[in-house]
């Protein structure tokens, strides 16, 4: 039930379950366009529906995975040369498919992607910077059938269950979805903070993608509440022992060595960043990394064993990737 309404899910195509366990599908849309970031996205991926999908690993009955539309290769694909959802569902059915809305530029694709996941009868979950609260209804609007607002680790874990079994979402925190045509939000959910607690991102779930660049994170929020960010809140900053075992984690499981650390504030705690410098520096593997604020101890983190590049698009452009 959603409040005291039956939530029906929507009729469409379903193929007949072969075993007891659920899947999730996080899709991140394809960019409408080409831009300056196309090319590197091609190796690299989005960090939220990465933490959404990991937190999910470990939910007990449910499997996990993540289709990238901008990193997408092998995989099954339509006319358009995107992936074939279609043939996705037909091999790997999902029962909910989470979509990230980070950039308002793919919200076009997102909500096509949300009506042909309808129509399959599967169950829709959007998330991500985009849904701040004068989004809600036209995303409910658009085959969303409940939007995550905020942070998804936590809310996800609680919202699975009772969406995939049409129950009763009132008392997840954090949500938006209609009931009887009209829109309920939950109440809002306290921002995370004990970031040293959550499993670190496990890559493993993407599917189909060709990953290079692996994004990291230490901080969320920002408190200088610019008036066209959607950034906001006061800054909570992972440790940096715990940002480095993010660079340990994926230099020794997939090889990764090319690092972007996607923090708005990175740098601005000098004497932590200056502390991730030296554990970087301590670690005996060679690494390079980049992050959108430059920090104003660069020079001290150009060590041997680790490499830093300026942002921007120098950084992110695949000639750098080759040095
Ligand atoms: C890294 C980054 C980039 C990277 C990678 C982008 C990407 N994600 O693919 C690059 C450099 C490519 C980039 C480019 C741009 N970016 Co940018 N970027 C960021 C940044 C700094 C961090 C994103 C991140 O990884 N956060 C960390 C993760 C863990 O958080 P998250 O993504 O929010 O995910 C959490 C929740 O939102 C939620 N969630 C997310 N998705 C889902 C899905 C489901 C189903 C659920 C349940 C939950 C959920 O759970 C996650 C975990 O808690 C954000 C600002 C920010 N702090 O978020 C801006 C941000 C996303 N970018 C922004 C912008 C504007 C751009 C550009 C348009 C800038 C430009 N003019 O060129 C371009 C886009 C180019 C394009 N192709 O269209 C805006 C987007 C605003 C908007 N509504 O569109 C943001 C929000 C910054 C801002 N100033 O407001 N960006
Ligand atoms: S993240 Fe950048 S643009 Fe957004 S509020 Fe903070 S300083 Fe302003």
């Amino acid at each position: 039930m959603i409040g005291n309404e039956t939530y029906a899910r929507p009729q469409g195509e379903t193929r007949p379950r072969q075993t007891s366990r659920r899947r999730l599908r996080l899709v991140c849309p394809a960019y409408p366009a080409f831009n300056i970031y196309s090319r590197s996205a091609k190796v690299m991926t989005a960090l939220g529906p990465i933490c959404v999908a990991t937190a999910v690993h470990d939910l007990k009955g449910w499997d996990v995975e993540v289709i990238d539309e901008n990193n997408y290769c092998c995989g099954p694909t339509g006319a358009d040369r995107l992936p074939d959802h279609r043939a996705l569902q037909a091999s790997r059915p999902a029962d909910v498919v989470g979509l990230y809305g980070g950039l308002t530029s793919t919200i076009p694709r997102l909500y096509e992607l949300a009506r042909q996941y309808r129509a399959m009868g599967v169950a829709t979950v959007a998330g991500g910077q985009h849904f701040v609260p004068e989004n809600l209804p036209d995303a409910l609007d658009h085959a969303i059938d409940v939007v995550v607002i905020g942070e998804g680790e936590e809310t996800i874990g609680e919202l699975l269950e009772p969406l995939a079994a049409g129950g009763d979402l009132s008392g997840v925190a954090g949500l938006a979805y209609r009931e009887r045509g009209r829109m309920v939000v939950t109440p809002p959910r306290e921002p995370m903070s004990h970031f040293d607690e959550l499993p670190i991102p496990d890559f493993s779930v993407l599917r189909y993608a060709r990953m290079k660049i692996y994004p990291v994170s230490g901080v969320r929020g920002c408190g200088m509440n610019c008036e066209f960010c959607t950034v906001k809140g006061r800054p909570r900053c992972a440790t940096p022992e715990r940002m480095m075992e993010q660079f340990a984690s994926v230099y020794e499981k997939w090889g990764g060595r090319i690092f972007f650390i996607v923090d708005d504030l990175f740098g601005q705690n000098r004497l932590e960043t200056l502390r991730l410098c030296r554990l970087l520096a301590d670690y005996p593997c060679r690494s390079a990394w980049t992050a959108p604020a430059t920090p104003n101890c660069s020079r001290r983190c150009a060590r041997p064993a680790c490499e830093w590049w300026p942002s921007g698009s120098r950084a992110l452009s695949p000639r750098s990737w080759r040095r």
